[in-house]
């Protein structure tokens, strides 16, 4: 098989990058997406899933899609400096894109508050931080604020290249499949991954790529989920800190793109996105990070509400699909790895034992009793 050349040479012709743009690239992109049969067991065998692993991306996260895009177009308009609001993952991919392009990367972020992976990475690779005391949505308003009155470029998904470098993991999902799946469910933070998907399956619908248009399913948490309840949310909590956002800048697409698909938007409580999480890892072999495993707890709550069969029946009556199941992809959009706090308390360390073969014997064979 051919080497990958990184997704913006992969999908050039879908997206805007001509002969003089000089490619800004960690080889992002072709991500796995697992058929996850022991989840479709346990869910009765109605359907067929698939998890789309962002986390294998070069910082670990899907924001490396919009980043090598965001990156390479601000390098051509003659940009020295990136600068971005984050929760965590924005600022990651940011500070590693900049780093390799050359440019300076300065980060805003909400202090105390980003997962302890993310902000190491930011470190790292030398961008400025700037912990404000703040959420996430003062934040991007420092840098909206500071992205028109000073010369650099704002690498948020507000930036349009951002939103077409992350439609590439529905194109990678369709293609995978030769069709768009029947139903496609993301976590939503500040909305601008849901907005590049829709844009990703619009543009392979026209180009004829794919047969048909998925149904979104956006998920929030349920203590952060400002476009379930129809308003902003001004002191947004939950365990999954990536999609803390009371006030998510792409809100109209995101509604825009629910309802041009006949989705929805759900919520989902931290409980539930913790068993998610203990689920991932300990069944299907996937440590991701909390907000990615919203996305499962939101297909888990309304696959036992009866929703992906009952509205795959609906259309099948009115369009005669050639399929007697769903297909549903969820996508896993970071590395358990970016958040190990949280990972530690969940899955707390044993006690310290003597540095001798009965003490360990003694812990096996009582876990071995367990099972
Ligand atoms: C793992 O890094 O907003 O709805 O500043 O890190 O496009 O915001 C991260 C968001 C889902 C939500 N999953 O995506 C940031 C940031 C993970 C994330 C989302 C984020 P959007």
């Amino acid at each position: 098989m051919a080497m990958w050349t990184g997704l913006i040479e992969h999908y050039r012709d879908f997206l805007p990058i001509s002969q003089q743009t000089p490619i800004v690239t960690l080889m992002e992109g072709n991500t796995p997406l697992l058929r996850a049969k022991r989840l479709e067991a346990l869910l009765g065998d109605r359907m067929e899933i698939y998890l789309k692993y962002e986390g294998t991306n070069p910082t670990g996260s899907f924001k490396d899609r919009g980043m090598t895009v965001a990156v390479s177009k601000a390098l051509e308009r003659g940009a020295w400096v990136g600068v971005c609001a984050s929760t965590g993952n924005t600022s990651a991919s940011a500070a590693a894109y900049c780093s390799v392009a050359g440019m300076v990367c300065a980060i805003v972020v909400p202090a105390g508050r980003i997962a302890a992976g993310k902000l190491s990475q930011a470190l790292a690779h030398g961008a400025i931080v700037c912990p404000v005391m703040g959420s996430f949505d003062d934040a991007l308003a420092i840098v909206r604020r500071l992205s028109d009155e000073m010369p650099v470029a704002l690498l948020n998904s507000l930036n349009p290249d951002r939103l077409h470098g992350q439609k590439t993991c529905a194109f990678e999902i369709c293609d995978a499949l030769k069709d768009a799946p029947d139903f496609h469910i993301l976590p939503v933070g500040n909305a601008g991954n849901i907005t590049s998907h829709w844009m990703g399956y619009r543009q392979y619908r026209q180009v004829g790529r794919i047969q048909h248009l998925p149904i979104l399913v956006g998920v929030q948490a349920a203590g952060a989920a400002p476009l379930v309840k129809g308003q902003p949310i001004s002191n947004p909590e939950t365990i999954a800190t990536a999609i803390r956002i009371g006030s998510p800048a792409r809100w109209q697409e995101a509604y825009q793109a629910k309802d041009e698909s006949d989705g929805r938007f759900v919520a989902v409580s931290d409980d539930e996105i913790v068993n998610a999480y203990r689920y991932l890892a300990q069944k299907e072999g996937l440590f991701v990070e909390p907000a990615s495993a919203a996305a499962l707890a939101g297909l888990l709550s309304l696959a036992r509400e009866g929703y992906f069969t009952e509205t795959f029946q609906r259309r099948q009556r009115q369009h005669r699909l050639d399929r007697d199941r769903p297909v549903v992809v969820c996508v896993l959009t970071g590395h358990g790895l970016k958040d190990p706090q949280t990972a530690l308390q969940t899955f707390p360390l044993p006690e310290t034992l003597p540095p001798t073969p009965e003490a360990v014997k003694r812990v096996l064979k009582e876990a071995m009793g367990r099972t």
